[in-house]
């Protein structure tokens, strides 16, 4: 294994944009990208597109069959050109079969990656084989980045629960909503929400107490941003929903998580969700649902939009909040808090707090 290059960067990175386009359609799998290089020319790309279709490289690799084709290269160019990749190839058959498989059989002499895969069918097997065959790797390049990337993934590696973020809306002097008034006017302005939309398509369930889903009537998709929508998810008794709520019209049905009682836990929802292959649970409320993550302080993320105007009163308060926010700035309207649970450690085994900041600052492409 050899250090990276300076040239190297720009690839890897490039790996890293391509790979984040899907968001959670990629749910349980990792975010992935390739980019093929000849001469240090961009000549094929690729990503990871959904949960069950071709890896990364396969897709790059087609592309870069066809560059060959065209320009009438055989595998003397193969043997010159670098596959980047943001993750170690894999090196089982799962779903899909062995990437290593695939790029022995290109030929392809120089391999490029961002980090290891911590799935314990790979975690560096990938690689082993590939030098075993006597290919030049290098690595890792942004390694904080890749795995901050894939956070979804590796908390269900690591920690055996899907990702956990977070997000309500709060009044200026402190409210949820009008308790038994109901919800009231909407809190949050238009970027706000698109934002919230955006949130959404990144993770792979939306978690909302069986109460919120029957006051509020919500449709609870990512349509201002785009798809993929998260499949929903309702906390409550077993009491069945009445049809007609608007939740209750998408496919697929939403899926019941069982109220937390004595012997039943979070973990058992935990259980639930990666069995269906959700690797991520954004939790909107209400705030009985809120409070069950707060409380046992399992969380990642938490997002707070707070209309500095809006005044109720009275009604349901909004959970307190930690300390020292991660991004602190205006929304549109409105007020915007992101806090990174302290388990995440800025240059430890996150990346530095920059590009943690940069991350979280919603982009230009919203206003
Ligand atoms: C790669 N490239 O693009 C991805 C990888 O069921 P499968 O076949 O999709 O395999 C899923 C596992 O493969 C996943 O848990 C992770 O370890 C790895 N994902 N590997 O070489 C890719 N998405
Ligand atoms: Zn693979």
């Amino acid at each position: 294994m050899r250090p990276p290059l300076p040239l190297d960067l720009p690839f890897i990175h490039r790996c890293l944009e391509l790979a984040e386009g899907p968001a959670a359609a990629v749910s349980p799998n990792p975010l992935v990208g390739a980019v093929i290089t000849l001469n240090n020319q961009m000549v094929a790309e690729g990503y990871h597109q959904a949960c069950g279709s071709a890896h990364a490289e396969v897709n790059a690799l087609e592309e870069w069959k066809a560059y060959l084709q065209i320009h009438q290269l055989d595998g003397e160019a193969a043997k010159a050109a670098t596959l980047y990749i943001s993750l170690e190839p894999c090196n089982h058959q799962g779903r899909t079969p062995p990437c290593t498989d695939a790029i022995l059989a290109s030929g392809i002499g120089t391999v490029v990656f961002a980090c290891t895969d911590p799935h314990p069918l790979v975690q560096g097997r990938g690689l082993q084989r590939l030098l075993e065959a006597n290919l030049e790797i290098r690595g890792p390049v942004l390694e904080k980045e890749a795995r901050w990337m894939n956070r979804r993934f590796e908390t269900t590696v690591h920690h055996q629960r899907p990702y956990i973020v977070l997000k309500w809306a709060r009044t200026a002097d402190g409210y949820l909503d009008q308790g038994e008034q109901g919800p009231g006017p909407k809190i949050s302005g238009s970027l706000a929400q698109k934002w919230v939309h955006g949130l959404r398509r990144q993770q792979a369930a939306l978690l909302v107490g069986a109460r919120t889903v029957l006051v509020d009537d919500p449709i609870l998709d990512a349509r201002l941003a785009g798809p993929p929508h998260p499949r929903i998810a309702v906390a409550g008794d077993s009491r069945p929903l009445p049809m007609d709520l608007q939740v209750l019209r998408k496919v697929p049905q939403p899926l019941w998580l069982p109220w937390p009682s004595a012997p039943y836990s979070l973990a058992g929802w935990h259980e639930i969700l990666l069995e269906a292959g959700l690797n991520s649970l954004l939790v909107e409320g209400g705030l009985k649902t809120l409070e069950l993550f707060l409380n046992e302080g399992c969380w990642d993320e938490i997002h707070v939009l707070e209309n500095p105007t809006l005044r109720f009163g009275k009604g349901t308060p909004a959970p307190p909040e930690p300390e020292n926010p991660l991004v602190q700035l205006q929304l549109g309207t409105d007020r915007y808090r992101v806090y990174l649970h302290p388990g995440w450690v800025p240059g430890q085994n996150a990346p530095d707090l920059n590009y943690l900041r940069e991350h979280f600052i919603p982009q230009t492409s919203l206003t």
